[in-house]
């Protein structure tokens, strides 16, 4: 029977994609939903940002030495929050909490893990720029309740992700996501006056190759001549390959790969020299590149740390740094062969 104005609504579209697995139970499906709960009270919240006494820093750092917003410390505690109860969890990791986080009593543990960004893009929050929540799903390996055990657990390879997305608080909000092994990757939009996520982005596949590049160029002092070379590459003149490239850049993570994941190019936070305690740049492994390094794979894309694919990395830490390179299959791989000084130019 033909649909009769509404659309598919993300939980249906979650419980086909259940019905599809037969080694689904259903506790992935709890989760998500939980997730889905989150977002749209942190949505909300946003959207209100500039109304009430919301917005502005608290004026602590977080455990990446960075200001806190008091957006991030709400978007937190509210994904803590919904997602604690649902008994599917294991522990959470998030890019505000130091360490991993457990699950207290009485809530019943399950056997995943998330690890999460819960508003990344925080210092675009009062100047109303798109912002984000990021999140990767992982199954636990061992045996293991006590939480002081599970942090080998959570430092999986982001290969081992078996679900991964994010949310854009932006113009609209969206929830991209995938299940990984050909599901593909599907955007869903708020409808403010309906509370519900409706399919609107089906089958994202990302272009082979772009025409955008997108990097923060004020560092180019940072770099090194690699990287430079790179940057001058995707600015120089030649039409048999398309360039110059356009450059746009947010400063969101979200946002800018959400645009490049739809408009085909590349995103890079390279290496840089600006901060000895961030030799590898500034974003996260856990929490940021992963997820996203999913989601462009089953798109078709690529993520690369300028060597191999982000994928791939085996975790020594929770807060770990890495270079990152994602969008266009071509122009990251393009990106690796400047970055491992195979092509100069
Ligand atoms: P904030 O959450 O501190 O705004 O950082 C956002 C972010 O982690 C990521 O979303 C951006 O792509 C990147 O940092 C921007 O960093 P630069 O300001 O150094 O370009």
């Amino acid at each position: 029977m033909e649909k009769q104005g509404l659309g598919i609504t993300i939980t249906e579209h979650i419980l086909k994609q259940q019905r599809e697995n037969p080694e689904a139970t259903g506790a992935f499906t709890i989760l998500l939903n939980e997730l889905i709960v989150a977002a749209k009270v942190i949505s909300r919240e946003v959207n209100k940002a500039g109304l009430v006494d919301i917005i502005g820093a608290t004026g602590g750092v977080n455990v990446q030495e960075e200001q806190v917003q008091k957006l991030d410390v709400f978007a937190n505690q509210v994904t803590i929050e919904r997602l604690q109860h649902v008994g599917q969890l294991c522990c959470m990791g998030s890019e505000e909490n130091a360490d991993l986080i457990d699950i207290p009593p009485p809530y019943p543990k399950g056997n995943y893990i998330l690890l999460f960004d819960p508003l990344d893009g925080s210092s675009n929050i009062d100047v109303n720029v798109s912002i984000g929540t990021i999140f990767g799903i992982y199954r636990k390996q061992s045996d293991e309740t006590n939480i002081d055990m599970l942090l080998n657990d959570a430092l999986q390879p982001g290969i081992k992700q078996v679900a991964a997305g994010y949310f854009i608080y932006g113009s609209s909000t969206i929830m991209v996501y995938t299940t990984g092994n050909g599901t593909g990757v599907h955007g869903f939009t708020l409808f403010p006056s309906l509370g519900e996520f409706l399919l609107s982005h089906e089958n994202i596949r990302t272009p082979e190759k772009g025409k955008i590049y997108s990097v923060n160029e004020g560092n180019y002092d940072y770099w090194d001549e690699k990287t430079r070379a790179l940057v001058d590459y995707f600015k120089a003149r030649d039409r048999e390959t398309g360039r110059p490239y356009t450059s746009r850049y947010v400063g969101s993570l979200v946002a800018d790969f959400h645009r490049n994941l739809l408009k085909g190019g590349i995103f890079m936070y390279p290496a840089d020299n600006k901060d000895p305690k961030k030799p590898s740049g500034k974003l996260r492994l856990m929490v940021e590149a992963n997820p996203l390094a999913m989601v462009v794979k089953e798109a078709k894309g690529y993520a690369s740390d300028g060597h191999g694919p982000i994928l791939e990395i085996d975790p020594a830490e929770l807060h770990q740094r890495t270079p990152l390179y994602i969008g266009s299959k071509k122009d990251v791989e393009l990106a690796e062969a400047f970055i491992s000084g195979k092509k100069r130019g």
